[in-house]
């Protein structure tokens, strides 16, 4: 009997197992053909990405004949491509192989968001010619500020032992346009450019060519003293410089299309240039010069700042402005979205536009470091296009960060934008079925920054969960919000930096680490006294705002024209000080604090509401997810409201939630997540 009930039980399981709703396919849910008789596909050429294109055709294609055509004339459209209807034909066109199965994607896209099909006239052209992820992957396996299980890349087991899922990676990225990777973290272990790490790199390049995605590394400034055993590694020093020439050469011996190097100098305790007196300009031409000859590039980080006592907002562009024009040709300076640290919100990075003569590319974070790892669900669209679509004025009124940086404005030899990646070997990728939403969204973007948030949540819902609109409207509604709502339950009106220290995860505002970096605190981001809370970034204060182009710097220095979403960024602001809604700023940061609290219960309860549109498996592990959100909301709001209460000595008002966590609880937790800084 007992066997029986066995055999019965494996029996029912294999449905289950075949059909498991575990995440693992992503956005890529095509119906299968099964058998269907295949729609004819034209094309000339046979090569390894034609071949992925004209297999995903074959399988998940139900539409009309589809030509793919290799069309040099449409050079100017990069690896973009056309889509026209002609006839009883699909005809994509593009320059390049990539193009075309970029195309190949597009369609696959249109049918599986149900779009009429038979009139098609498309054309696309990229935003940047690189789109990056950046992987903060570790050779040990583990991911630095990564939340969804170790690392995909497995070093021990490369060159001989190929996972599945570097081919899926390399799909899922292409499907969306990516074509760039960096493998491993900006504080890169020296190992990296080992031979024997490199004839592992090869494999994975090797998987990745035909996808269109070409492979970078990141370096460690050090490499040629640890690895190479010299007694420096002093930029001008001629060892030095060979010691790279010689590199660069044995790279490029084993990847041919090797794409360049991501270094990390000079920051948070790496070694770079200044070790030895020499310039950023000085490390990243020393770089660029040995890669030029195989059309390498240098990525050089503008994150950097050091424990002075400069404000540590300024830093960068302290530092990165005086070496305007000192660049070579194939160095971009990557630059973090704002100025201190991707945070939920901050005033975009005042360096951008502020080189007039120097490439710059958007670094985004789409691992969720200060938005609740992979707990929080937060569609992270938004925030990217706030960034991208905020006017520097640096070339006059319309200089948005998108347009500065994708050679709408300045003649650049290569644009490029890059976001930290949130994979990792989970089944499902990102920990959070809903994280993948922004593994897409920053694809999406990178191909194509006026895409609205909307768009790209919408058409992710539809491919990912169901077409339903009974589905889609309230989901997408969760999504479009979930930014602004973690600001408010975390960090509204302009706060910054209050988490706990290390990790990350959860709040600290009463962090005050005697004895270390003084810009590791949160007391000194929030600045709370008896006066009032707030970073006085103006000429009272760090002058931060000096930093932006006029009318911007005159805006942001005055506490009246300032908007209010970021106001205790750039003021020190009165507790009673009136706010456009007549509140006090007081009272207006308990409502905000409320209000996201209120908001996550709300998604609750949508999502409760659409169980019967969705699989049971991905329904109840994102009400788990939003369960915790909830109650780490209700943790931010209680920890935050007591703590800031002890300095602005006024109720909390009436109407809104009492807390229900005591402060000196709240104080003892201390999670163990073990991290630096
Ligand atoms: C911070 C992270 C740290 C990274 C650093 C960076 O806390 O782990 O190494 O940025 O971007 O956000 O270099």
């Amino acid at each position: 009997m007992k066997q029986l009930q066995i055999y019965l039980f494996l029996f029912l399981m294999i449905p289950l197992a075949v059909f498991a709703e575990d995440g693992s396919k992503l956005w890529l849910r095509f119906p299968a053909k099964n058998g269907i008789s295949t729609s004819k596909i034209i094309t000339k050429s046979n090569s390894a990405t034609i071949n992925i294109a004209k297999k995903e055709l074959s399988s998940h294609w139900f539409g009309s004949a589809v030509e793919l055509r290799l069309d040099p004339s449409l050079k100017n459209l990069k690896d973009g491509y056309t889509i026209k209807s002609v006839k009883n034909t699909t005809v994509i066109s593009s320059s390049m192989e990539n193009g075309l199965l970029y195309g190949v994607y597009h369609i696959l896209r249109l049918q599986q968001t149900k779009v009429d099909l038979s009139k098609l006239n498309i054309t696309e052209k990229p935003s940047y010619d690189l789109r990056f992820l950046n992987h903060w992957d570790n050779l040990d396996g583990t991911i630095e500020r990564g939340y969804a299980g170790h690392s995909l890349w497995k070093w021990e087991d490369l060159p001989n032992k190929i996972s599945p899922r570097y081919g899926e990676y390399a799909r899922a990225n292409a499907s969306i346009g990516i074509n760039a990777t960096v493998l491993n973290n900006v504080n890169a272990s020296p190992n990296m450019l080992r031979k024997d790490y490199l004839q592992k790199v090869k494999v994975l390049a090797d998987i990745f060519r035909p996808y269109g995605i070409k492979v970078y590394l990141s370096v460690n400034f050090s490499s040629p003293k640890v690895l190479g055993g010299l007694e420096n590694s002093d930029p001008l020093n001629k060892d030095v410089q060979k010691w790279w020439k010689d590199k660069a050469s044995e790279i490029y011996k084993i990847i041919p299309d090797f794409g360049g190097f991501l270094v990390k100098a000079n920051s948070e305790g790496q070694p770079g240039p200044q070790d030895y007196g020499r310039t950023h300009a000085d490390g990243a031409n020393m770089m660029a010069d040995v890669l030029k000859p195989y059309g390498g590039m240098v990525m050089w980080r503008a994150f950097v700042y050091s424990p002075s006592k400069e404000d540590r907002a300024k830093q960068a562009y302290l530092e990165f402005t005086p070496l305007d024009g000192q660049f070579r040709e194939n160095v971009i300076i990557q630059i973090k979205n704002g100025p201190v640290d991707f945070q939920p919100r901050e005033a975009f990075n005042p360096l951008f536009g502020a080189m007039k003569k120097t490439p710059q590319m958007v670094e985004f974070q789409i691992t969720q470091e200060y938005l609740g790892f992979s707990n929080h669900l937060v569609f992270l669209a938004p925030l990217f296009k706030e960034t991208l679509d905020s006017d520097t004025y640096a070339d006059g009124k319309g200089s948005t960060i998108a347009k500065l940086t994708d050679r709408s404005l300045r003649p650049e030899k290569m644009t490029a934008i890059a976001g930290v990646a949130n994979i990792g070997e989970d089944t499902n990728w990102t920990g959070h079925h809903f994280a993948q939403a922004n593994w897409y969204a920053f694809g999406r973007l990178a191909w194509n920054h006026n895409l609205s948030s909307d768009q790209i949540a919408d058409e992710w819902l539809k491919m990912t969960f169901t077409d339903d609109q009974k589905f889609v409207n309230p989901v997408k509604k969760i999504m479009l919000t979930s930014r602004e709502t973690a600001v408010d339950y975390m960090m509204p009106l302009g706060l910054h930096h209050i988490f706990a220290n290390g990790h990350h995860y959860g709040p600290e505002p009463w962090g005050n680490y005697k004895g270390g970096r003084p810009d590791w605190s949160p007391v000194y981001y929030h600045q709370a006294d008896r006066v009032g809370l707030g970073f006085d970034r103006t000429k009272t204060g760090s002058n931060a705002v000096s930093q932006y182009f006029s009318p911007l710097n005159e805006i942001y220095g005055n506490i009246k024209t300032t908007p209010e979403n970021l106001i205790l960024w750039f003021h020190h602001v009165p507790w009673d000080y009136q706010m456009k809604n007549g509140k006090t700023m007081w009272n207006e940061l308990c409502f905000k604090y409320d209000s996201g609290v209120k908001e996550v219960r709300n998604y609750q309860n949508t999502w409760d509401s659409i169980k019967p549109y969705i699989d049971a498996e991905r329904f109840s592990a994102v009400q788990g997810k939003l369960k915790i959100q909830q109650e780490d909301a209700v943790w931010w709001k209680d920890a935050c409201l007591q703590y800031f209460q002890t300095f602005s000595k006024r109720p909390i008002p009436a109407e809104i939630e009492k807390p229900v966590h005591k402060l000196e609880d709240l104080k003892k937790i201390k999670l163990n997540m073990g991290h630096h800084n």
